[in-house]
């Protein structure tokens, strides 16, 4: 159990041997990224800002591009595969399902980065490449990571365009909310396979010099009541967090073996947006038809006794069943949504941190109890 300590998030690390400047993209392969583009907008709030597609020049795949402040997705589907990409994609729907295909890092060296990780025992995909139009020059390079997730690593410190080089400019599918709905991406997780969880645990530690935070699921809450271990890996800032998940021999069957069976191996699990009013945007997005997971009355009758002041006020905690935990350094509200398409796989988290840097681990009960009564309605537990 050791603890590592980390940086105030958003301090530069001068002796920092793979430097992050934050999440760059969540990319997603689809089946219908037209579609999957509309839902983030009217479901999320988010902003279509670019496309590349047939009318301009993609003849092979279109791709939508929405952000939300610093939170960006890519959604990306083929139209007709004709190249190892278009056919990668093609297979991946077909074996995963939507899901994520990239975790994209943005970093003020891609070349160096790329270097880094490969000496330490990253697996490349890319070597480093540039790619260049009328607003600049974005290097890009990729290794692999877990099942067929890879980090693509971004150096755009020399491109002023919508996203990347391929791609124009594009105006929002509908009017985005007055309001918005969250600022950035928090957390990106993994689920592993059974015991491979301190394997990529090390890899993140080697390749990227990324180091282990002390929230974690061990041994002793996995038997009792979680069948998950869970450990999180971040940068020296804080500001790239990968929480990584592997399925417990425990009573039940774990949700993490769920997420295997139906993605078919390794995959993300999970994507938590920082949102700085989470009322709102429960609000917001629960009306546009986001289905949260549900938690009972009974955890917010204790709630009060021992998580203290929050700026929210237990009845609406209770009343949108948004999750509260504290620890030595503040307190968190939190929420999951069910999964988002017809596999129980990929799911988002709300997340609205004072203080803590924390995951939640107060509410790892309510949560998995609340996950397991999905999966008991599904038959899979
Ligand atoms: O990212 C986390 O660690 C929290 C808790 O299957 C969590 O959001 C962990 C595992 C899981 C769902 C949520
Ligand atoms: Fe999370």
């Amino acid at each position: 159990m050791t603890e590592t300590l980390h940086d105030t998030p958003g301090t530069a690390r001068q002796d920092d041997p793979f430097p992050v400047k934050g999440m760059d993209a969540v990319v997603f392969a689809v089946g219908n990224a037209k579609q999957a583009a509309h839902y983030y907008s009217t479901a999320f709030g988010m902003k279509l800002v670019a496309y590349s597609g047939p009318e301009n020049g993609s003849r092979e795949t279109a791709s939508y591009v929405l952000t939300n402040g610093a939170a960006r997705f890519v959604l990306t589907s083929v139209i007709k595969p004709s190249t190892d990409r278009g056919r990668f994609l093609a297979d991946h729907v077909a074996e995963h399902g939507d899901g994520v295909i990239d975790l994209a890092i943005e970093v003020p060296d891609a070349r160096k980065a790329y270097a880094y990780a490969v000496e330490h025992g990253a697996t490349g995909v890319e070597e480093p490449y540039e790619v260049k139009d009328e607003h600049g020059t974005v290097v890009l390079a990729a290794i692999a990571t877990y099942g067929k997730t890879r980090h693509t690593l971004v150096d755009r410190s020399g491109y002023t365009g919508p996203y990347l080089p391929g791609y124009v400019a594009a105006s929002p599918m509908v009017e985005p909310p007055a309001k918005r709905t969250f600022q950035a991406i928090d957390h990106c997780v993994g689920n592993v396979e059974l015991g491979r969880m301190n394997e990529w645990v090390a890899f993140y530690n080697k390749v990227m010099g990324f180091t282990n935070m002390k929230e974690f699921v061990g041994d002793d809450i996995a038997t009792e009541y979680s069948a998950l271990m869970s450990k999180v890996v971040a940068d020296g800032t804080l500001k790239v967090k990968f929480p990584i998940n592997e399925p417990a021999i425990a009573k039940k069957k774990s949700q993490i073996d769920e997420y295997l069976e139906f993605y078919g191996g390794a995959g993300v699990q999970h994507i938590a947006l920082a949102t700085n009013d989470i009322v709102a945007t429960v609000r917001t997005m629960r009306a546009a038809g986001v289905q949260f997971l549900d938690t009972p009355d009974s955890y917010y009758d204790t709630l009060g006794e021992w998580v203290g002041d929050t700026r929210v006020p237990v009845d609406t905690l209770r009343e949108l069943k948004i999750l509260a935990d504290r620890d030595e350094d503040g307190y968190l509200l939190q929420i999951f949504t069910k999964p988002v398409q017809d596999r129980p796989t990929v799911f988002f988290e709300l997340i609205e941190r004072h203080g803590s840097m924390g995951f939640g681990k107060g509410n790892f009960k309510a949560l998995f109890e609340a996950i397991e009564r999905e999966q008991a309605k599904r038959g899979n537990l």
